[in-house]
């Protein structure tokens, strides 16, 4: 038995530099949690994704890098790859599933590249599967892959999950038919569809509801080959991960060396792929808007703006990047002076001890998307603060909101609510900081991302039993009747 685990991205990449290959493995939140899940109870793991490298560069490199897991690398053509990725995933459905759908770009074209894209990567798992395997299927790239992988395998064992939000009904319902049609009834081929939180859940069951009109019992929807159980799962973190980074060498070093940059100002920090998603340019706004209220402010703080490069070749991202590098010129233009620049803001990845070191500088970590599958920034944040120190500001519209509760929530477009709990969490005292930093990590502790997996492969188990001994009765009472 094995864990097929299914995603766009593998969990490794190889770059070619001067004709020497470089393979790394991505130290990602889900990469983490599967693999360790993997090692820990001894199940073997393949991973199945895109690759973003050839197939000779495969060929050459797959035995060259130690690794207890298989990986089978699905090779795209470009132009297909192209409009699968960037057309219907990123121009259709992360816009809409985050409620943008002013941005949706949609074309048949991107569509049937899409399904396309799901019946390729259906065939490759069809072609590796064997009886008693488990496999689970990650994100909006695959929406059609667990009904396809059913009508391959009839009992096999098929989990979904969702990373970002499902939207509510009027917002789902803009897609043309036949996309919404492919996407419920994709994803119902799967023994258990998860979601970061029951709003989610619930609007995924409602749409199956009013779309395909299947009601549910207890979010079990049953069909005539298995049963499809929705629900909440929310994605976490490797807390002690972060939690030990505190005390790393190098971390402590550069935490230092950030501290003495700054003296005694205070940091905001904020860190996100650049994604019109993630409410930076409200964010840019609430600050303007926070130093122009609390003028006492001016020269004692500093915003320290980390993005990570994303889907640059989508036209909206391109748009959005030049709209926030306008906002970081004109406030620190019309705010800063000679001796202060209130935003310091790159365009570029930190390495992990950075990251840690920025998280455990910062007096306050302002996150304020939009809208947000979960956010794992604001829990890594929380994690990280080993010396109970620091203050979390977090949109409402980020699933982490619903866990981390002793957050200071805002809405992210409400620009005089930031500015006023940005001061609040300034000026927060450390009693008031420990005791709710220490809640929260109280609870990430015990919520941490192992136990998320382990409780969604559970789950597929559970249902996959149940269903089994309610046939196997079915066919008993049969045989009695006949
Ligand atoms: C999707 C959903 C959901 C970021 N910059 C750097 C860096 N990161 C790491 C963070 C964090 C991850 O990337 C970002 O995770 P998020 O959850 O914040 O956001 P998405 O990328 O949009 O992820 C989201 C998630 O899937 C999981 O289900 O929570 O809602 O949109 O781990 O630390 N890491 C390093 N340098 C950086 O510059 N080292």
């Amino acid at each position: 038995m094995k864990i097929i685990t299914v995603s766009y991205r593998l969990p490794l990449s190889i770059k070619k530099t001067k004709g020497k290959a470089k393979i790394t493995q991505s130290a990602g939140g889900l990469a983490t949690a599967v693999l360790s899940y993997s090692a820990k109870s001894n199940v073997n793991l393949t991973w199945v994704g895109v690759a973003d490298f050839d197939k000779a560069t495969w060929d050459e490199n797959k035995d060259n890098y130690d690794r207890n897991f298989d990986i089978e690398p699905v090779f795209l053509e470009k132009q297909l790859n192209r409009k699968f990725y960037n057309v219907f995933s990123n121009s259709v459905l992360w816009a809409l599933f985050h409620y943008f759908p002013s941005f949706v770009e949609y074309t048949d074209e991107g569509f049937e590249a899409y399904k396309r894209a799901n019946e390729i990567v259906a065939e490759k798992i069809n072609s590796i599967y064997e009886p008693g395997d488990v496999i689970w299927i990650h994100d909006y790239h695959f929406l059609g892959l667990p009904k396809l992988l059913r009508e391959y395998q009839p009992n096999a064992k098929i989990g979904y999950f969702l990373h970002i939000p499902f939207p509510n009904f009027e917002i789902f319902r803009i897609l043309p038919n036949k996309a919404k049609k492919y996407i419920l009834e994709g994803i119902l081929g799967s023994n258990v569809a998860g979601f970061h939180t029951w709003d989610n859940t619930i609007h995924f069951t409602e749409c199956i509801e009013k779309i395909l009109g299947i009601p549910h019992k207890n979010f079990l929807f049953s069909q005539e080959s298995h049963r499809t159980k929705a629900g909440s799962f929310p994605i976490s973190i490797d807390f002690d991960k972060f939690h030990d980074a505190y005390d790393k060498e190098n971390v402590v070093a550069l935490r230092n060396e950030i501290k003495g940059l700054y003296g005694d100002k205070k940091i905001i920090f904020s860190v996100d792929r650049l994604d019109y998603t993630k409410g930076i340019t409200n964010r840019l706004k609430a600050f303007e808007k926070f130093l122009e209220k609390y003028p006492e402010w001016s020269e004692k703080v500093v915003f320290l703006l980390v993005l990570v490069p994303s889907r640059e070749e989508i036209k909206k991202y391109g748009e959005r990047k030049k709209l926030i590098e306008l906002n970081v010129g004109r406030i620190n233009g019309n705010m800063g002076n000679y001796k202060w620049t209130p935003i310091v803001y790159q365009y570029q990845p930190v390495n992990f001890d950075k990251l840690i070191a920025l998280y455990t500088s910062a007096d306050v970590a302002l996150i304020s998307p939009v809208r947000d599958g979960m956010n794992l920034v604001a829990k890594e944040y929380v994690a990280s603060r080993k010396d109970l120190r620091g203050g979390l500001i977090l949109s409402s519209m980020a699933g982490a909101a619903k866990e981390l509760k002793e957050a200071i929530t805002i809405n992210p477009f409400d620009a005089e609510m930031i500015a006023e709990k940005l001061y609040y969490t300034l000026n927060m005292g450390e009693e008031e900081q420990e005791r709710r930093l220490e809640r929260m990590q109280r609870y990430l502790k015990k919520h941490d991302v192992f136990r998320w997996a382990e409780k969604f492969l559970t789950e597929i188990e559970t249902i996959y039993q149940h269903d089994t001994k309610a046939s196997d009765m079915k066919g008993d009472a049969q045989t009695i009747l006949s």
